[in-house]
This record gives C-alpha cells, structure tokens and sequence, in this order.
C-alpha cells in the first residue's frame, strides 16, 4: 500500500461526498489539541466548498452516542482524529445508511461497511505515532479537496505536536511544503504560523487546556476558532480561568496523595480523585498520573501508576449518558518503559483492554493508556489488572 493509493481512496470519498445531496454534516472530534486542529482544518476546508457543519466534540467514542448518531440517514459524517479504533462497530452501526469519512492515526479495525471511508495512512504504510496525526491526515483530505486549502498546512504541524519523535515521515514533508509556501517560518528553535505569529508549541499548550479542561464549558469550541483566528483576548481570559481551576483541583489532590499515599497492590499503585475534578474533561486524570510519574517521593518506579475519576454524564451538544461512569488513566516510570519495550511486562494499553474486558471501553499507547467503566467497577478493575500485571 503506497501514498498513491491513498489519494485514490481520497478521490472516491471526495466524489461520494460531492454526489451527496443535500448535505448535512455532521463534524465528530477529539478533545486535545490534535483534535482540535484536525477539527480546524476539515470545519474550515469545507466551509470553502459551501458545506456547513455540526461540530460535535467527544473525549470518547461511547457506544451509545455513535448508535444514535448512525440511526440517521442521509448524513455525511466526519470523524476526525478519533474513529479508526472503532471503525469496525461504526461499520455495523451504519450500515450504509450515512457516508461516513474517518481522518484519524490512531490504530485502525477494519470497516466491513462500503460507505464507511477510513482515511487512516495507517492503512497505507505510514505510522500514525511517528509520521503523521490526526490533523496531517485531514490537511491531506483538506488539499485534495482544494490547493488552496495549502494555508492551512500550520494546523497538520500543530497537531502533531503531540508526537514525541518531531516532524518526520509525511510531517517533514508537509513543514518543508509550509515553509517554500510562506505559511510556516522556523526561527531558531521555534517554528510559527506566519498569519497568527504563534508558535507550535505555544498554540499546542493553549489548545491541550481548552479542549480538556475546558470540555465542558465550550472550550472546544474556543479552540477551533484559536486555530483559525489566533488568541483574543476573550481566549486568553478563559485559558488562565481553566489554568487556575485545574492547578487547584491538581494541589488537592497532591496535598491528598501526601498524606495518605497511594494504594497500592503488588503491581499497581491508585488512587481515586472521585469528584475533584467535577467541570473539567477527563483527560485532567491522565495529565495528573503523567507528572505523578516524575515524582519520586512520592510514586514507586516499578508499578503501574493509576488514576480514577467519575465521569460527568453528560456529552456537550448530546445528552446524558447512561449510567454512572468512571475514567481510570493509567502511566508508568522511564524504568517501566524500558520493561514494556523489552517485552517483559504488559503496556500500558493491554493492561487496560484485559483488565476491563466485558465493561470497560480502553484505547491509548504503550506508555499511557485509560479506560471508561461503570463508577461501581472501579475495586474490580483494580484487581483485574492486579491479575493480568502478574505474569
Ligand atoms: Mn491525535
């Protein structure tokens, strides 16, 4: 599978979106900075083609709401940097009713469904930790859609910020293209967008806090326009308010954790943040757990490092969810990378995906990872894992 059998696939979406009439689109996103850029370039790529769409921003892929949200017929559904992981259920849930066009990187399932087009350059031999993000992959979508759509190409670089490698693969090839084209200038270390004079890296923290912290409160939304128009000075006030709560809820929590420890098993050591929390995204509880993992007074470097907290149930621009929910995060020191390279303990993922099997929704990587389960699950995840983590 090459880049060029890719851009056919593209051409097929693009003509299948084209022969769709009357359009209504309905435009799903993740919530980090890479969703939002993604979200930035596919919202603003079709607005240059006439299309309006509905943008619909989720943490995660919960069953029910991709249910629903298929029972439509005639739509055009988008999923940007979140999608491929259930690629397979989406298929089954649509059953050719909607066209549905996934641009995401994250590790694909097969799409059994004709009219279900996954865009994912995972499919095409490109690595979707290293080479590309979610937002490469619908600035790629975006200029075959258009050439003049190239101005956006800062938005695929800011995204894949969140790949620790730097821009290699598709993403040296999309800067050195930004660059010849006068959107991108690199001055010394930092690289910016030449038309909102910001930094990558800078623009990437800004985004990270609005679209987590501020889930719930239409910082997704905040964000896209920051990705488009820049920082305002409404954006810069609603960053610091988000910065200041989520510091707040974060010392609690330290202050907690010092005093009464974590608990711990032979392999993992948790604690619960029950509703500190409360009004901030759940991916607060996997930003906590990562910088817990640099802290040596306070955490073991030789066990699994695991965060819970409830979930609030409901989806901005959805409804509520079923059920009482929690998100377990889970993290590991640099010593435990090393052991998860070499083979010798489970991931961080495959500790999630077995220990919640049956009741739990896990995705993440091999370092980092988390999983939605229902709130009363919690003690028996723990001892799940605790099962799977003593091989
Ligand atoms: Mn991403």
């Amino acid at each position: 599978m090459s880049y060029e059998e890719f851009e056919k696939k593209v051409e097929a979406a693009i003509s299948a979106l084209r022969q769709t009439k009357p359009v209504k689109i309905v435009l799903v996103h993740h919530d980090d900075a890479d969703g939002l850029c993604s979200a930035a370039v596919t919202k603003a790529a079709l607005e240059r083609e006439g299309y309006g769409a509905r943008m619909f921003c989720l943490e995660k892929v919960y069953p029910e709401v991709v249910e629903s949200l298929h029972q439509g017929e005639g739509q055009v559904i988008f999923y940007v940097d979140i999608g491929s992981s259930h690629a397979d259920f989406i298929s089954e849930r649509n059953s050719s009713r909607n066209l549905v066009i996934i641009l995401d990187h994250h590790d694909p399932m097969p799409a059994s469904d004709p009219r279900v087009y996954d865009l994912n350059l995972e499919h095409y031999g490109f690595r979707g930790e290293n080479d590309f993000s979610g937002a490469t992959c619908c600035y790629l979508f975006a200029k075959a859609l258009s050439e003049r759509n190239k101005d956006l190409s800062y938005l695929a670089l800011v995204g894949s910020c969140e790949i620790p490698s730097g821009f290699i693969g598709l993403n040296k090839v999309v800067l050195d293209e930004a660059v010849e084209n006068g959107v991108v200038r690199v001055e010394g270390k930092k690289t910016k967008s030449v038309k909102l004079g910001i930094s990558f890296g800078n623009l990437f923290s800004k985004l990270q806090i609005l679209g987590a912290t501020g889930y719930y409160e239409g910082g997704p939304e905040l964000g896209i326009k920051a990705c488009l128009e820049g920082i305002t000075d409404e954006i810069r006030r609603k960053i610091r308010e988000l910065e200041g709560r989520r510091k707040e809820a974060n010392k609690r929590i330290l202050a907690r954790l010092y005093r009464e420890r974590l608990r711990e098993t032979d392999h993992i050591q948790w604690f619960d943040a029950v509703d500190v929390y409360r009004g901030m995204g759940t991916k607060v509880i996997g930003q906590f757990c990562s910088f817990l993992s640099y802290q040596r007074r306070l955490i073991k470097p030789n066990k699994y490092i695991l965060g819970v907290m409830n979930v609030q149930p409901e989806v901005p621009g959805w409804g509520r969810l079923e059920g009482g929910l929690a998100k377990a995060s889970v993290r590991v020191s640099r010593d435990m990378k090393t052991l998860i390279d070499q083979g010798k303990i489970p991931s961080a993922v495959d500790l999630l995906i077995k220990a919640s099997r049956g009741f739990g929704v896990a995705d993440g990587h091999k370092y980092a990872a988390n999983v939605v389960i229902p709130v009363d699950k919690k003690e028996v995840l723990i001892e799940k894992a605790e099962k799977v983590a003593t091989v």
